[in-house]
């Protein structure tokens, strides 16, 4: 993926976020081996549930047809991946992940890019930014651990996240196109030391269709500051999560309703305006 947008609009970032998407052929893929019942099953049932809403709620004509003004304007903003990221997926990562003994995780979100650049030598690293990267300076200490508390020396802690003004690269068209996002390959012990910037809260574009519904409906369109991790190892189960500062004002409203309470980091401040924090994470073993 090289299309970056020109704008900082939403439906440069959302056909951005529909490109990425789409150019990954997997889901695609799949969807030719779910059997017809399963397809039955869950059609009927989130249509019954529109059904039910409709009858309940008595539904007009003219409410209909702005439902499907709008839900043919979110695919022409390219919204899909953010509507469904930040309206669904965190019920998708709940049943997922329900299994698990190891480290909490949430959602995905629109933003990840695959293949960012290594930035450890020995687990220590600094993830790419600008000169003038704004924001705290966040040293972040921890360790890659199986559930029987193994350490995993082949881990590695992929982070990405938004910039100081909310914004991802790739994403929008001022940032370098790896900025603010980086592989670190663990060290000895299954230890890392990223240093990186806190980010921004994050409001989701106002000016597309997902902006409209959260107008529409009077609610507000912000996620708090938020860092993106995907923890790997080999036979071990990828986990992806979101970690969160203390005293964000949205941490207890987040729009796409995915904060949890062991996502919180405990930064403490260094005096020269940096931070320091340790988090580390537990992955369990996968099965099969
Ligand atoms: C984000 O940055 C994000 O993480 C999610 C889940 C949805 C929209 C923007
Ligand atoms: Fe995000």
């Amino acid at each position: 993926m090289t299309t970056v947008p020109t704008e900082p609009t939403a439906a440069a970032a959302g056909a951005n976020a529909t490109a990425h998407f789409t150019s990954d052929k997997n889901p695609y893929e799949a969807v030719k081996d779910v059997p017809p019942s399963r397809v039955d099953t869950l059609a009927k049932r989130v249509l019954s549930a529109i059904h039910d809403t409709i009858r309940e709620e008595k539904v007009t004509y003219e409410e209909y047809n702005a439902l499907k003004a709008w839900l043919i304007q979110v695919g022409e903003d390219g919204e899909w991946p953010l509507f469904l990221d930040v309206w669904v997926e965190h019920v998708v990562e709940e049943v997922a992940t329900e299994h698990r003994e190891g480290s909490k995780g949430t959602i995905e979100g629109p933003y990840y890019v695959p293949d960012a650049p290594e930035c450890a030598v020995n687990g220590v690293g600094t993830i790419p930014m600008r000169d003038d990267e704004q924001g705290t300076r966040l040293t972040w200490t921890g360790t890659v651990t199986a559930t029987d508390g193994t350490p995993l020396e082949n881990a590695k802690v992929e982070l990405w996240h938004a910039d100081n003004d909310g914004f991802y690269s790739q994403f929008e068209p001022s940032q370098p196109q790896w900025n603010l996002r980086g592989t670190f390959s663990v060290g000895e012990g299954g230890r890392f030391e990223i240093t990186t910037i806190q980010p921004a809260p994050y409001q989701i574009p106002t000016d597309g269709s997902c902006g409209k519904l959260i107008a529409a409906a009077g609610w507000h369109a912000w996620r708090p500051a938020h860092l993106h991790v995907k923890v790997s190892a080999p036979g071990y189960e990828l986990l992806t999560a979101q970690l969160y500062f203390p005293g964000d004002e949205h941490n207890d409203d987040d729009i796409a309703s995915a904060v949890k309470p062991e996502l919180i980091l405990d930064p403490k401040p260094v005096g020269d305006g940096t931070a320091t924090v340790d988090y580390g994470f537990v992955l369990d073993p996968a099965k099969g």
